[in-house]
């Protein structure tokens, strides 16, 4: 007995010595850590707003640097993987080993050629031009801006075709890059131990990497009739336009008719598919137009939001150091992006922003992502990141669901709220935003997991691609063979990007909204409902975010909507009145693919 017991007490004298070693290592490693990201934060914010060789050569090496750092630290926190540990400890240990999105080989030449094939991408994406050859278009180039703008609003379709055609030329060069990046980026995954690049993604969900695929499923297949039902409604409201020749009447809807270069939201062709007779929906880019509202307007629209809900103000240095506008003296990757440059309080948004609705949100978007970071950055650092990547996704998203007629009158936007007789209108153009994106932020990475995975091979990469797009969203496309890279024409392709957190964000942001109305005490039907001025939904939301990724996604999800699941029938609840109208519409037509 007297044996057992010092024996036990000498094993708990171990451990306690452990968990304090354990302490100490974690204390460490976030020391370093924090340092080492916000280091390369500062070369990734020079790389995106000055593209050139020198900044593209620093972002790489910084890159390289704090992914050697990392693996060396999950590396030596597997000392600690049959110690009992503190559940926060626990946790921490955990992230370190599944944090990166990218791993670099244990070999240093091509852990360098690997960081540097990412900036290149990124840089070759973001300066990406489509030149027209004809004579009369000598010296003109469109960026992707300018693309963007015609995609938009052209309704000519041999236009359309050739500006997608072209925009999709830019990545072409890519693929003998994007096949050796999978290569090495493979071997660093497996070098850690992760079957590969996709495996190692899908393990970042608290749960076994295979469930959380098979909970995408059941995600998708609750929202699938939905979105079949509105793409039936606009093929033939585009077959009706562009007519027999152009749009199938059961078959796929060619990919460049949907105002968008990815069909990934087709608001901008609602002027197409509006409903005859249909009581008009206010113009929200006509608006700020007419109103003369700048850029830097726009964004102040966005922070007064977020102040009414009980957030600070910004801090100066956000106003001082975002890029807001395209420049017109250098290469900057205008995709939009949030950043915490010090995991602190050097919050900015680097944007090319257009006057235009559609950008309108985009900006509550990234302000989303800015407030998520103000809010968990008190967290110790490996919790300073949202509960899974969908919930920092969600976040703006969820607030620009509160643009709603009522919104607008009350910050003067708007004369007068549209009449509800309308709202099929309201709601259709928004299930052209939100629902059409469901397919698409499933699909991407759905093919990049399986080229990860050695399913699909360099030789069949553009195939495959189309087979999805097909597959997914019901969208064909316009002429393609394997000389063409078309994955690669999609920034997070290029950029590395993962892509699935757009998919949850779109199922998440629905059921914040449902429960942020909840307690807003808003009384209209959820399309109606703007959380504006309400502290109560500010404070439920700021419990979820300064939660940052302490606690399993689950638990923050509980804290917001009262329960742990991911759960489509928000998004179905808010569409209901629409599925309903569609099923009268598309009665006798085509439906599916
Ligand atoms: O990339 C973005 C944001 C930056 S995180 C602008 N989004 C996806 C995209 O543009 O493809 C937002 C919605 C989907
Ligand atoms: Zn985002």
């Amino acid at each position: 007995m007297r044996i057992l017991l010092s024996l036990l007490t000498v094993t708990i004298a171990l451990q306690a010595q452990t968990v304090q070693e354990a302490k100490a290592f974690l204390d460490e490693a976030e020391a370093t850590l924090l340092k080492q990201a916000n280091f390369v934060s500062r070369a990734q914010w020079l790389q995106s707003t000055y593209i050139n060789p020198d900044s593209e050569m620093q972002a790489a090496l910084a890159n390289e640097q704090y992914i050697g750092i990392v693996k060396d630290y999950a590396r030596k926190a597997t000392r600690f993987d049959k110690v009992k540990l503190p559940d926060d400890m626990a946790r921490k240990m955990m992230l370190l080993k599944i944090g990166l999105t990218l791993v670099t080989p244990e070999d240093k030449a091509q852990a360098t050629e690997l960081t540097q094939l990412m900036a290149k991408m990124e840089s070759a994406y973001g300066s990406g031009k489509y030149c027209r050859d004809a004579p009369q278009d000598k010296g003109r180039c469109l960026d992707l801006q300018d693309i963007t703008l015609i995609m938009a609003n052209s309704r000519d379709p041999k236009e359309l075709l050739d500006v997608w055609q072209g925009w999709h030329k830019v990545a072409r060069p890519l693929k003998t890059d994007y096949k050796r990046f999978v290569e090495l980026g493979n071997k660093g995954a497996r070098e850690i131990g992760f079957k590969d690049m996709g495996a190692m993604w899908r393990s970042k969900y608290d749960m076994p990497p295979d469930a959380f695929a098979k909970e995408l499923d059941r995600l998708w297949e609750q929202v699938r009739p939905l979105y079949v039902s509105l793409h039936a409604y606009v093929r033939t409201k585009l077959r009706e336009k562009y007519g027999a020749a152009v749009v199938p009447e059961k078959g796929p809807i060619p990919a460049h008719l949907l105002g968008n270069m990815w069909a990934q939201s087709w608001d901008n062709v609602y002027d197409v598919v509006e409903p005859k007779g249909a009581t008009k929906t206010y113009d929200l880019t006509s608006i700020l137009k007419q109103k003369k509202i700048d850029e830097l307007e726009m964004v102040r629209y966005g922070e007064r939001f977020f102040q009414s809900l009980g957030f600070a103000a910004l801090p100066k240095t956000f106003y001082q150091r975002s890029l807001f506008t395209k420049p017109q003296d250098r290469e900057v990757v205008c995709h939009a992006s949030a950043w915490d440059v010090d995991n602190d309080e050097d919050l900015r948004i680097k944007m090319c922003i257009q006057v235009t609705g559609e950008e309108f949100s985009v900006i509550h978007h990234e302000l989303g992502h800015n407030i998520y970071q103000r809010a968990y950055r008190k967290q110790p650092f490996l919790f300073r990141d949202s509960a899974n990547d969908g919930f920092h996704e969600a976040v703006g998203d969820t607030i620009a669901l509160s643009i709603t007629p009522e919104y607008l009158v009350q910050v003067g936007l708007l004369d007068k709220a549209t009449d509800p007789s309308g709202d099929i209108g309201l709601l259709l153009k928004q299930a052209l935003a939100k629902v059409s994106f469901l397919p698409f932020g499933l699909m991407i990475d759905q093919w990049r997991w399986k080229v990860y995975s050695g399913e699909i091979t360099p030789e069949n990469y553009n195939q495959k691609w189309w087979e999805l797009r097909r597959k997914y969203q019901g969208v064909d496309e316009p002429g393609r063979s394997e000389a063409d890279f078309d994955p690669a024409a999609k920034y997070h392709v290029a950029a590395n990007v993962p892509y699935t957190r757009y998919f949850l964000a779109h199922i998440l942001q629905f059921q914040f909204h449902r429960s942020l109305s909840q307690a807003a005490g808003c009384k209209t039907p959820l399309h109606r409902c703007s959380i504006y001025n309400s502290k109560e939904a500010g404070a439920k939301l700021d419990q979820m975010l300064s939660m940052g990724l302490s606690k399993p996604w689950p638990v923050a999800l509980e804290a917001i909507t009262g329960k742990p699941e991911m759960d489509a029938t928000a998004i179905k609840d808010y569409f209901a009145p629409l599925q309903k109208w569609l099923d009268q519409e598309n009665k006798g037509k085509a439906v599916g693919w």
